[in-house]
This record gives C-alpha cells, structure tokens and sequence, in this order.
C-alpha cells in the first residue's frame, strides 16, 4: 500500500520544486545556526542566497564522519537542547559515537517515513509486528517501532536478543511480521529448527530486513527457511535511522524519500557527481531536518540510482540495495577484495551454511587471508578426503573470482558466533596496516 499517495506519486517537476525550495531553508538554516556549516559555506564563498537551482548542491561542501566526530557530542546541532526530545547514536566501534538528535518535529518526520517504509513492504493495520532491533542508542528499534504503530499495526517490542523468548512469542502470539537484520532472521531460523518450531507453518509471512547487506542468496535463504516473503530497508543514523528507503511489492530497488532527502552518487575517489545507472557512493542531504541536518553527507555506502517510473506507482527514485561500503574494501597482497564477492562465491556452493568469517593477518610481512566457514553437518562429518575436495573446491572458486589463495578452513556448525544485530564477517588483525 502506498501509505503517503500524495508525496510518494508525486509529479517529479513539483517533487524538484519542493526540494528546491527545502533546500534552500535548510543552507539558510545551517549558516545561521551550525558554525562548522557557516565555516564550511564561508570557506567556499557560498551564500544561501546561491542556492537557485537543485544543481548547485554541488556547490556545497561535502561532510563526512570526521566532522561528526570532531564536533561530539552536540556541535552539529542545530537547535538547543531544550528544542531535542530524543538522542541517538551510531555504532562506533572505535573511538566516539556519532551522536544525533531530533526535535518533536524530525520524530513526526522520522514516525511519517518509517510508516511508508513498512507499509510499502506490506505491513498492515492487521499485522503483529516483532521487532528484534535493539531499542536503545541505535536507531533501529524506536524509528521502526513508531512508523509501525502509526500504520495502526501491533507492535511487540521484544527488542534484539533471547532468540529462544523471540520464537516462543513468535509461536504463541500469532506473530505475521519480523523486523531484524537479515543475518539474525538467518539466526532464529536455525534455533527454530533445533527446537523443532517449524515456522514455515507458522502465521509469519513477511520480514523486513535492514541494517546490513543482504545477499540475493541470503534472502532467498530467509524466505525459504521462514517461509515469508523478505524485504530489504536502509538508512543510517546520521541521516535520521530507517526510513530513509524502502522496497515496494516490486522489489527492484528502495524507494528514497526524495521529498525529504536529497541523493547523489558521486565518485568516491573524486567527489564528482555521476549519472544515474552508474556505481558510485551515495550523498544524501536532509531537506526538512531540524536537530540535526547534514550537508552533502558521504555515506560510503555504494549503490545505484534510477528515478525512471517504478510499476508500484510511486515516483521517488529507487537506489540498488547496498551490497558494498567503500570502506569494507580489504587490500590482499595489493588486490581489492570486496567482502561481498566472498560471499556470492561462498553462498552458491551446495553445503555451506549462511555463516563465515574473514580473517586478515599480515604473516612474515605478507597478507594473508583465511575464510571460516561453518558447513552443513553431512559435509562436516563426511571421509576426509570429501572434506580435502569440499575445501579444494571452495579455495578453487574463490581464486578464480579473486584471483589470490585464500586458506579455506571448515568449521564446525555453530562455532562462528551469532549476534542480535549486525553480523561481523571481517576480523583484520593488521593493525590498520595495508
Ligand atoms: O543501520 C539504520 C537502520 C536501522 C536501517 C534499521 C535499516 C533498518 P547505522 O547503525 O547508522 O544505522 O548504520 C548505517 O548500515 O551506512 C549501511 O552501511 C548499513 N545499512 C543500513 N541499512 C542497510 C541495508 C542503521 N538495507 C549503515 N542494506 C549504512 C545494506 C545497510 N546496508
């Protein structure tokens, strides 16, 4: 269903108008009130007044996350505190988080965009919603939660963690709708089985599924062991969380919020705006934030955009889903290896399981890589010569995609550590070295 007709199918000579027009409040909006910005747009000699068509955002200046972390806490802010009715913060596995907030308005925006965003993957006013995105610093659980609840749908903020409570409310519940990353959906899958739930015939028929990448074959994966039908949804938290994009019953693409976001791909290496249909790193300038707008945002996330007419209706662009992070890329002995690729090679051998890990070490001054990789209980207890073949063939097709050796160690089924959230596939022991 499209929750919001009037935006969501809007003409996109009056959506350019409105974003226009949305710009201009929101560079006026940041010179007056954020000095970094103010700084930023001196520094480059633009004036808000400068802004007179939808082209001269190139004229803005780039930010990205060393800005957030140089101005942690609150420099970024754009409102006081008193103004802020809810904080949130990245991830940050080193160092500071990203902190980020939001006024009563931006939580009216956030609740109205994570509505479209479930409601185009079909959540209905019917439907009982678990959510098993943690509620607390990230954005995942709140922003759902409240988008979800607006449709008029029920919520059961389980929140991430205790699979077993998790599939036991699932059971007793009557639960028709998940909300995870898709690695944990993967993850109740297999406690499921060992408990012997069976969840293909349960009342469960739709997933929405964000917060990560998620392979074509994870996701067919998800649908067959759930029985549901999977969605893909994207945002970040410096953005606002989820809801910045979507997919429709379509699924050939996410839905941007244009109305509220402003998207570029740019070259990653140069900055310079690329056409639609080419890979790039998307940019998103917010239009209509207050706590918290963000200029020409670098995301690092790599897609494609299309803004042609999509068959669901709607008119706002559809972004490719993010299989890749510029920064996830790994040099191997001077070779780029994108995560991703492993995965499509792993994925498609009959007998591995939905569970790996990449491990990096620089051994007498030389890149080394190993992949973990849990296989199905018959390969795993097979002869050893089977086992010898099953890794030959693995470490084979690994080399023919990346072109390096790679050491391919199976491991037993369950040893590779599961978590609630997003899954960790990387562990790079070179100390940051390349
Ligand atoms: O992950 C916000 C979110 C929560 C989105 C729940 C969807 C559902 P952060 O923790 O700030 O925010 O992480 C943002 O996660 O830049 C991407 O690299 C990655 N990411 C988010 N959604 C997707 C997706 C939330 N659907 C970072 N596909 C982003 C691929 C995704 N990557």
């Amino acid at each position: 269903m499209i929750w919001n007709p009037e935006y969501e199918t809007m003409d996109r000579d009056a959506l350019h108008d409105l974003q226009l027009r949305r710009l201009q409040s929101t560079v006026a909006w940041v010179h007056e009130r954020v000095p970094h910005y103010r700084d930023a747009l001196d520094e480059r000699g633009v004036r808000p007044r400068d802004i007179k068509s939808l082209e001269d955002v190139h004229k803005l200046p780039f930010t990205d996350k060393t800005a957030l972390r140089d101005t942690y806490p609150f420099g970024l802010f754009a409102v006081p505190l008193d103004k802020v009715v809810r904080i949130h913060s990245s991830s940050g596995t080193t160092g500071k988080p990203i902190v980020v907030g939001y006024t009563k308005g931006d939580i009216a925006t956030w609740t109205e965009l994570t509505a479209r965003v479930a409601s185009a993957a079909g959540v209905v006013h019917t439907d009982l919603v678990q959510m098993a995105f943690g509620y607390g610093m990230f954005t995942g659980g709140f922003g759902m939660h409240y988008g979800i609840e607006r449709i008029g749908a029920t919520v059961i903020p389980a929140s991430a963690g205790n699979t077993e409570r998790h599939l036991m409310m699932m059971a007793d519940f009557g639960t028709t709708v998940l909300v995870s990353t898709p690695s944990y959906a993967l993850y109740m899958a297999e406690v499921a089985e060992e408990m012997g739930i069976d969840l293909k015939g349960s009342s469960l028929r739709l997933g929405l599924f964000g917060a990560e990448p998620c392979t074509d074959a994870a996701r067919r994966e998800i649908e067959e062991r759930l029985g549901i039908v999977a969605t893909d949804n994207y945002g970040l938290s410096e953005v606002m969380g989820p809801g910045v994009s979507g997919e429709c019953e379509c699924r050939c693409g996410l839905h941007i919020a244009e109305d509220h976001f402003l998207a570029e791909v740019v070259d990653p290496a140069t900055g310079e705006p690329l056409d639609d249909g080419q890979e790039g790193e998307l940019v998103f300038t917010s239009l209509t934030k207050e706590a918290f707008p963000v200029l020409r945002y670098r995301t690092r996330d790599l897609t494609v955009l299309d803004r042609t007419p999509c068959e669901c209706g709607r008119t706002l662009a559809r972004m490719r889903t993010v299989r890749e992070r510029t920064d996830d890329m790994l040099i191997i002995r001077g070779v780029n290896v994108f995560p991703s690729q492993i995965e499509d090679v792993l994925f498609k051998i009959e007998g591995v399981r939905p569970h790996y890990l990449i491990v990096v070490d620089r051994k007498h001054g030389l890149d080394d890589m190993e992949v973990q990789l849990e296989v199905a209980e018959e390969v795993f207890s097979d002869i050893m010569a089977d086992m010898v073949a099953f890794t030959k063939n693995v470490t084979e097709r690994l080399h023919g995609v990346l072109g390096l050796h790679v050491k391919v160690t199976l491991v037993e089924p369950g040893s590779i550590e599961r978590t609630a959230g997003k899954a960790k596939r990387v562990l790079d022991k070179r100390d940051g070295t390349c």
